[in-house]
């Protein structure tokens, strides 16, 4: 007999997908054919029906509609991003970080900013961090290694799903064990040569924790995002630190680029909003119109 049940894909490796049921027993599935001509790929964090034959075999029957969805990581359904960057090394670097939180808020994904290995960085350094993005999204400060900052951000993943996400070895897997001590995740170190990661975390996986009576999802670091396609004319509405000063731009369909008697540009020059966050601003605009571009081509 065929038993059938509901359950949450909790990772993907090889054609196999490790489907967690709501009593909590975890079952390896394949998924069905029909999918694939479907173009539709199970992901990490999918509500599914599965089936689970006499022999033990699983298969993904159906997935149910979608919460929400990441491109970057690939998962779904999830309430909350930390976005992960390193105020040591790797340099962080913030135009992925502006990238992810447009992604975020596009689908519907609270961002949050975790700025680890704060205990490799003077104040300093860390002040030019959060200076950028004071007005822009929510962050912490945190360091994995002292322990520092991290009953912040235990609370902030209080009973939600939470992906963690960013370069290579910033320190999402580490970030993952300071917190909670009995996952005992793989982690990695930097390249000597490059300074870069060694991709350490090679599949996203959702992680159930009583403690926060939540989810946390650890992912592979990614180096690249491509701008998330919207129209150039919305991009200043995913900037909560230019929104006060939009209303003052003497052209409604200001782009705040080259138009005169512009409140972003003028609120730029008085220090109310960082010059590095308003200059990679530009640069998305910039992507976004050569999208534009290349459709009429
Ligand atoms: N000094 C310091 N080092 C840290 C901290 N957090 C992580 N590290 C180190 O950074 C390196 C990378 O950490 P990981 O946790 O593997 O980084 P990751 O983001 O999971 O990397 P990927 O899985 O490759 O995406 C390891 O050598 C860690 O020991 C921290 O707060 N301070
Ligand atoms: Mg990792
Ligand atoms: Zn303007």
């Amino acid at each position: 007999m065929t038993r059938s049940k509901n359950g949450t894909i909790l990772k993907g490796i090889g054609g196999f997908y490790y489907v967690r049921d709501d009593e909590g027993v975890v079952q390896e599935c394949k998924a069905k054919g029909s999918f694939r001509n479907e173009k539709l790929t199970p992901l990490p964090g999918d509500r599914v029906r599965i089936s689970v034959s006499e022999s033990g075999y699983g298969f993904i029957e159906e997935i149910f509609e979608r919460r929400n969805e990441l491109f970057r990581p690939r998962v779904a359904n999830i309430d909350q991003a930390a976005i992960v960057v390193s105020a040591g090394k790797p340099k962080a670097d913030c135009l992925l970080c502006d990238k992810m939180i447009i992604q975020c808020k596009n689908a519907g994904i609270r961002p949050l900013i975790v700025i680890n290995k704060c205990d490799m960085a003077d104040d300093k350094a860390v002040k030019v961090l959060t200076a950028q993005y004071e007005n822009a999204c929510p962050y912490v400060c945190v360091s994995a290694l002292t322990g520092e900052g991290l009953g912040a951000l235990k609370e902030s993943l209080k009973g939600l799903t939470t992906c963690l996400a960013g370069q290579s070895a910033v320190g999402k897997s580490s970030l993952l064990n300071a917190l909670f001590p009995v996952l005992a995740l793989e982690t990695g170190g930097l390249s000597k040569k490059t300074d870069r990661g060694r991709h350490t975390t090679r599949h996203a996986e959702l992680l159930v924790m009583a403690d926060i009576s939540g989810m946390v999802v650890d992912t592979p670091g990614f180096s690249f995002l491509d701008s998330i396609d919207l129209p150039p004319e919305e991009l200043d509405g995913y900037y909560d630190d230019m929104r006060p000063y939009i209303t003052k731009c003497r052209f409604a369909s200001c782009l705040h680029d080259k138009e005169l008697e512009c409140g972003v540009k003028d609120a730029v020059a008085k220090g109310k909003i960082s010059r590095e966050r308003y200059q990679r601003y530009i640069i998305i605009l910039n992507e976004l119109q050569e999208k534009r571009q290349h459709e009429y081509d």
